[in-house]
């Protein structure tokens, strides 16, 4: 050991004394929030914080239910089409849980969903949720930024039992999730996301940091303590909008409610001339990671990509460089859901087979630092 070293002279040894002391910010190690999590649970957050020197996970939202131009077709994926592996983290959406429909609000069934859940889990992958729950006091979707929203859900208020509802069917979902020897599958819950922005109900339109706290809390405390769901790692997950440490944090709802920090982000323009969204990416990366640092906590992007994807390197040559040297556990790119006849336009965020960016999607794969799900399975993130 460096301190027992006889060659090492003692002004040295009091330098690194002093060097060591001065060090401002102790690395913490992580903890996990929840203090009864399953092992698994806490297993897959110490591996998600120890993976991130090595790499990350790529993850895509509804991966298995559909893609560009088909749905529901057993084994298939988008990313398999191309590559012959699976995201190493599979994103679900549990919007319209609360108003008991049987399909979220994208139109995936509910039974559907558990199966995939089951599937890609017992695959070794990682299983990632999120919430576009109805506005509680307008009976409105999640995209009803009605100020008082969020006050109005808090004990005592007039949609608190409303709230308290729509939670039951959440728990309900979560509580159902279990592998075939009947154990808990361990989730990332991120509910509220892109809270900094003003577009759903739990944003900033008329919502004060206190009560989005206060919110955040009873919604885990009740997950956690009155429901007994122990296999949440929970989300705390903004959109774009902050500038430093003190605005992604303005809302934090605490450490012992919190597991991993995110925010969510989307290229868009011509990324020739338009810069703006890699130098954003890489301060918000710096930030977080300061942030997990100081807070003990793991750090990823719960959302990115390019719709339609219109630059045909994209993945190798503008958002692989961006990512180089940060540290974070995963990435997750949005849905391909293809066309959407409300819309009258496609979405979609990773390329399918045929499309000009494939090619450089299957190379961006063999990179060594982007883990897909036969490199997670190896990991073996629940061990
Ligand atoms: C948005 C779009 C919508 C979708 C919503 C919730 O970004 O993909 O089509 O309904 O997410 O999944």
């Amino acid at each position: 050991m460096l301190l027992a070293s006889t060659n090492m002279k003692k002004h040295q040894l009091l330098s690194f004394i002093l060097t060591f002391l001065a060090c401002p910010v102790m690395a913490q190690t992580v903890q996990v929030s929840d203090k009864q999590a399953t092992k698994e649970t806490v297993n897959l957050f110490n591996n998600l914080d120890k993976l991130r020197a090595k790499g990350y996970l790529v993850g895509h939202q509804d991966d298995l239910a559909y893609g560009v131009n088909w749905k529901y077709k057993a084994g298939r994926s988008d990313i398999k089409d191309m590559t012959g592996d699976n995201p190493a983290v599979y994103g679900w959406e549990l919007g319209n849980i609360e108003v008991d429909s049987d399909v979220n609000l994208d139109t995936v069934p509910f039974n559907k969903m558990k199966s995939y859940i089951r599937e890609g889990y017992e695959r070794g992958a990682v299983i990632t949720i999120s919430w576009h729950g109805d506005n509680p006091m307008t009976g409105k979707s999640a995209w009803d930024p009605a100020p008082g929203s969020v006050f109005s859900v808090l004990p005592g208020q007039k949609s608190h039992a409303v709230f308290v509802k729509q939670l039951d069917k959440v728990a309900a979902f979560l509580a159902d999730l279990k592998d075939s020897q009947g154990n808990p599958i361990p989730i990332l819950f991120r509910p509220f996301h892109e809270l900094t922005g003003n577009w759903f109900w739990w944003g900033t339109n008329g919502n004060t940091p206190g009560e989005f706290k206060m919110m955040f809390r009873f919604a885990v405390d009740y997950l956690r303590n009155k429901k007994n769901l122990h296999n949440l790692l929970i989300g705390y997950n903004t959109g774009g909008e902050f500038k430093n440490k003190d605005e992604f944090l303005q809302r934090y709802p605490g450490d012992d409610v919190v597991d991993i920090v995110s925010f969510d982000t989307y290229a868009k323009g011509n990324p020739e001339t338009d810069t703006g969204f890699i130098s954003d990416l890489k301060l918000h990366l710096n930030i977080i990671e300061q942030v997990a640092k100081e807070h003990g906590k793991v750090s990823a992007i719960g959302e990115i990509g390019f719709n339609q994807i219109p630059y045909g390197t994209w993945f190798t040559k503008i958002l692989s460089p961006a990512l180089q040297g940060h540290n974070f556990a995963y990435l997750l790119f949005w849905r391909n859901a293809g066309y959407k006849a409300n819309d009258n336009a496609s979405e979609y965020y990773v390329p399918y087979k045929g499309h000009p960016a494939e090619a450089d999607f299957v190379k961006y794969y063999t990179l060594p630092q982007t883990l897909f799900e036969k490199e997670a399975a190896a990991l073996q993130l629940y061990k």
